[in-house]
């Protein structure tokens, strides 16, 4: 078939949602196919705001007809450019924004129902004011959505208590390539009815169906919170104590972020006037959060006595408590604000990696060594949400470097350094924040080819022509499918 005019798509596709919700001239796309750190620059034909699953439907189905490329997108934040389109100009962005409805709050069943493009922070809301609490916390509430936070499978600061998004979903509404609703939007825990078909698209990057509704999992309020903003020898001490803490407080530890001396000189210094909670500089810190049904002053006991306990065990060198929810939020916000205090620095090489806890200390050691020997002036921004093994190792260039520079002279061999390390750990090289692009070559030296050939097999089963995101995710040389849309990535370094 003929490669459709970019006249005919919008005329297709504006008949579809209506001329307000599908925008072609640059000036409009151009913000659509920027990723957030404005290192992907795409190009998109047009991009579509459907308003209902059936608008959602129409637009792959005529999509897929016309063999022309689509991209979803939730709230464009993600870190490895997997929600822009390649710069060739070919593929319509469908942008989940305006499918932005709460549609339940069960209190009874403890579950939320919703549109996909509901903001992470607006089902916050949602669940708060039905007296409940959805749990998934990252520093991009405020834009990311339910359907790119599932699309991800978004982890963040709560997951050792509560999970990732995978542990969060219970139902699922997608459309596939061809415009087939797949409509599992149950509400259930138990459901032994054969393949468990929601999860395929948890963690599918947008590359098997687009996500337009999810059933969620709700969570009791918890009544009674502490948090600490403590000093501690090293990352094996971090170690330590996070282990003190979970037998001293169980389920009760809700937070557990390592964060190095760089971490937050950097981040005090974006914040401007925001000073450290603690009187003194440290190589290491961790934030630690407890949360409970029961009442605050217990809670607040066991904080102190397990920072006490860790200060007579010399694991803990000095800790500031929060004493009202105004410190907790401060001691969080210095936390939250580190990603974007390296963006806007610039010259950050983002290491996502896990390892089995048990091995997060050497893993840190190692890798900040061989780091240093390929350039000692490298600031070490390493923090992260210990509690799961996952730390955001994330070489900063030297401050007198520009950041082409510091990308150019050592982005493939940190990253190649960082990753390899982690594999070696028994780790992953991308823990919560996906492949994308960024990631998705370097695919073939981590994950083995039986699984590789997997991945592809099932793309192939749901998307034949490769025509949602393609060019993402999966690694191209691995077992490509000849047929399908020859997108090439975006040539930034990441
Ligand atoms: P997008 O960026 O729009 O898309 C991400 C991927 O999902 C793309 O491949 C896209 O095609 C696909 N997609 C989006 N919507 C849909 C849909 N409805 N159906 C199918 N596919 C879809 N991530 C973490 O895991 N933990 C963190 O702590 C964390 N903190 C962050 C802090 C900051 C400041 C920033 C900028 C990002 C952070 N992230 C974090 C990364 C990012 O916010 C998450 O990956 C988030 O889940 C992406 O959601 P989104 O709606 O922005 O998705
Ligand atoms: C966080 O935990 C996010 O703050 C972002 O996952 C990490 O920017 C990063 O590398
Ligand atoms: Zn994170």
């Amino acid at each position: 078939m003929n490669a459709a005019s970019a006249r005919t798509i919008a005329d297709a596709l504006t008949a579809i949602v209506g001329p307000q919700a599908c925008l072609t001239s640059a000036a409009d796309t151009q913000l659509f196919a920027t990723d957030y750190r404005r290192l992907y620059h795409g190009k998109a034909v047009a991009v579509v705001l459907p308003s209902t699953t059936e608008e959602v439907s129409r637009v792959m189905a005529w999509c897929y007809q016309h063999d022309v490329p689509v991209v979803p997108q939730g709230g464009n934040t993600s870190l490895m450019g997997g929600a822009v389109p390649d710069d060739t100009g070919k593929a319509v962005i469908i942008s989940l924004s305006r499918m932005n409805k709460v549609l339940a709050a069960d209190t009874i069943n403890d579950t939320l129902t919703l549109q996909a493009g509901v903001t992470l922070s607006a089902a916050r809301s949602a669940a708060e004011a039905a007296g409940r609490l959805f749990p998934l916390r990252i520093g991009s509430e405020g834009s990311c959505q339910i359907g790119g936070n599932l699309a991800t499978n978004a982890g963040g600061t709560a997951v050792l208590r509560y999970g990732n998004m995978r542990d969060l979903v219970l139902g699922i509404e997608a459309v596939l390539p061809d415009g087939r609703v797949m409509s599992a939007l149950r509400g259930l825990r138990k459901d032994n009815t054969g393949f468990d078909l929601k999860q395929l698209f948890v963690g599918s990057e947008g590359t098997l169906g687009i996500i337009t509704a999810a059933v969620l999992k709700l969570m009791p309020l918890p009544r009674s919170s502490s948090v600490a903003f403590v000093a501690v020898e090293s990352p094996e001490a971090a170690v330590k104590l996070l282990g003190e803490a979970k037998q001293a407080a169980g389920q009760s530890v809700s937070g557990f972020e390592l964060i190095s001396g760089p971490a937050l000189e950097l981040v005090l210094d974006y914040l401007g006037g925001m000073a450290s909670p603690l009187a003194q500089r440290h190589d290491w810190m961790v934030l630690i959060e407890l949360t409970s049904g029961g009442q605050q002053d217990a809670l607040e006991q066991t904080m102190v006595q397990l920072l006490e306990a860790g200060l007579e065990a010399g694991l803990v060198l000095d800790a500031a408590v929060a004493s009202s929810v105004a410190d907790a939020q401060a001691f969080w916000r210095i936390r939250e604000e580190i990603s974007d205090a390296q963006t806007r620095t610039g010259g950050s090489i983002k290491c996502d990696v896990s390892v089995p806890l048990s091995r997060i200390a050497a893993f840190i050691g190692d890798a900040t060594a061989n780091v240093l020997q390929l350039e000692p002036r490298t600031r070490m921004v390493i923090y992260g949400h210990m509690g799961d093994g996952n730390v955001h190792f994330n070489p900063l260039r030297p401050k007198d470097q520009s950041a082409a520079e510091f990308l150019g002279a050592h982005y493939q061999a940190i990253s190649t350094v960082v990753d390899g390390l982690a594999h070696a750990e028994g780790g992953s090289i991308s823990a919560e924040h996906g492949i994308g692009v960024a990631k998705r070559d370097d695919l073939v030296h981590y994950k083995s080819s039986v699984e590789l050939e997997l991945m592809w097999q099932v793309k192939r089963a749901l998307d034949p022509k490769n025509l949602l995101n393609p060019g993402k995710l999966l690694p191209a040389q691995h077992h490509a499918p000849s047929t399908g849309s020859g997108l090439h990535q975006a040539s930034d370094l990441p």
